[in-house]
């Protein structure tokens, strides 16, 4: 069955009316980053602060003086969401420690672009994880630097065309594979990551959710489409996300104490990943041989992701 089609029916009963990021922000028509950061803060509810790096979803929500934020919010640099949100958490424990402030849980989160957590942000995000924060790190992963002008980052897919992988006669666009971020912060042994993608918003407000009762740190990355980046029509998103996972491109998995489980459906063979790259313009040049090889990899990396799920023992 398709896991969506009931969500009208259910939604009132399960997810939060109250919205923490408000309506008139500046984001783009069917930016899927801003879909799943509403999801994300009606899974956290009120007592939440939020360290949110430079990249779309700051310069959409926070022009001065106005903000859409409905919850503790700091703007940090580029760089170093989990650095500031290390720092926050921090703070919130020596406040409550000394009577400063009441003594009730506040959960820190920081949010990212791909940029802001594959690349520039990596260090901060790794020094956080490893120092065991109590905080969420959410990776908003539109696969490239949409807010400077689309330029490719190392969660750029392969052969996608961006301002900075253009594909003509020199290149056929990206030249490198995908970054692999959930894997990094599995080898740094978090206790609580997963995958998501707001297409699927209940499984991204339970996973959301998972991560909130950890007290330690996880991560979240979520598949987040963005039709000014991805060159497609902006009604299409959510379509666009749900072909990401239906073809394997982007599989929603979680990885509770190193033993992974797949949240999606195992379907008998995935979808041919062409439905999901003929849709996109960043993707138009790719020849049929071009599709076959993505095809493969996308195969391969499924398999990988199979073996994990079945083998592994959580610690
Ligand atoms: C140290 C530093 N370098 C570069 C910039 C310029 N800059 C701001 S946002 C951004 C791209 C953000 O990309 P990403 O993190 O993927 O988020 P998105 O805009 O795609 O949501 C860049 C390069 C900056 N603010 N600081
Ligand atoms: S450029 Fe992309 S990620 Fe940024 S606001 Fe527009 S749709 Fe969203």
């Amino acid at each position: 069955m398709n896991p969506v089609q009931n969500f009208e029916i259910f939604a009132p009963k399960l997810v939060d009316r109250k919205e923490y990021f408000s309506s008139g922000h500046r984001a783009c028509q069917g930016c899927g980053e801003v879909l799943a950061l509403r999801h994300i803060l009606k899974a956290l509810g009120d007592d939440v602060v939020v360290a949110n790096a430079t990249g779309c979803m700051e310069i959409i929500s926070s022009g001065y003086p106005q903000t859409a934020w409905e919850v503790p919010y700091v703007h940090v640099a580029f760089e170093n969401a989990a650095a500031a949100a290390s720092g926050v958490e921090a703070a919130l424990k020596a406040l409550r420690r000394k009577g400063r402030i009441a003594d009730r849980y506040v959960k820190t989160i920081a949010v990212a672009g791909d940029g802001g957590t594959a690349d520039i942000g990596l260090q901060a995000l790794s020094g956080a994880m490893e120092r065991g924060h109590d905080m969420i790190f959410f990776c908003l992963d539109n696969e490239a630097y949409m807010n400077t002008g689309i330029q490719r980052s190392s969660a750029t897919p392969y052969m996608a065309a961006t301002t900075t992988s253009p594909a003509g006669q020199a290149i056929p666009g990206q030249r490198t594979q995908k970054k692999n971020v959930p894997e990094i912060m599995v080898a740094h042994r978090v206790p609580y990551v997963a995958t998501a993608c707001p297409s699927y918003p209940l499984d991204l407000i339970s996973k959301v959710k998972k991560a909130a009762a950890v007290k330690g740190p996880s991560y979240i990355h979520v598949f987040s489409m963005c039709p000014t980046g991805w060159r497609c029509a902006s009604e299409i998103t959510i379509k666009i996300g749900r072909l990401a996972v239906e073809t394997g491109v982007f599989p929603l998995y979680e990885v509770e104490r190193g033993k992974y489980r797949l949240t999606m459906e195992v379907p008998e063979k995935l979808r041919p990943v062409g439905d999901y790259l003929k849709l996109q313009g960043r993707f138009r040049h790719l020849t049929p041989s071009d599709i076959e090889k993505i095809q493969d990899q996308v195969n391969r990396e499924w398999e990988i992701l199979l073996n994990k799920v079945e083998c592994l023992q959580p610690w």
